[in-house]
């Protein structure tokens, strides 16, 4: 009987326990987000600036691909721009099949004009310009 008693007491004393600490930390937490929601807008504007200027557009010249390899995220889209005077045509390896990643063959870009690509999967995805298949490059998706 002594121990039914001692069990009870403690769990009535344990119940009178948490409900005070719940009550108390409901108050604490009330209080708290004026505090803390300074900190992460100070800190906010510097990771969005970041994200703000993603590399998504492959420029085409005489002298190739500018940036040679480009890093995008899952789903992201790149624009390629034939910045040049003359006509280019952006297609996947290999020459002069392009069998490896048909989404990739772009075809012909003429001049001033630009074609999008969306990169569904990861993986390293090579192209050439088909005119000058010395001109290549690689987009890699995370
Ligand atoms: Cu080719």
């Amino acid at each position: 009987m002594p121990r039914n008693l001692v069990i009870a007491a403690v769990v009535i004393l344990f119940l009178i326990v948490s409900v005070w600490f719940l009550t108390r930390s409901d108050k604490q937490t009330s209080q708290t987000p004026a505090e803390t929601s300074t900190i992460p807008e100070s800190s906010a504007p510097s990771t969005a600036s970041d994200a703000a200027v993603p590399v998504d557009k492959v420029s085409i010249t005489a002298g190739g691909f500018s940036p040679k390899a480009i890093t995008v995220k899952i789903g992201q889209s790149v624009i390629f721009e034939n910045m040049d005077s003359a006509n280019h045509i952006v297609n996947s390896d290999p020459h002069p099949t392009h069998t490896m990643y048909s989404f990739l063959n772009v075809g012909l870009i003429k001049p001033g004009e630009s074609k999008t690509v969306m990169f569904e999967k990861t993986g390293q995805y090579t192209f050439h310009d088909h005119l000058n298949p010395s001109l290549t490059g690689t987009v890699t998706v995370e």
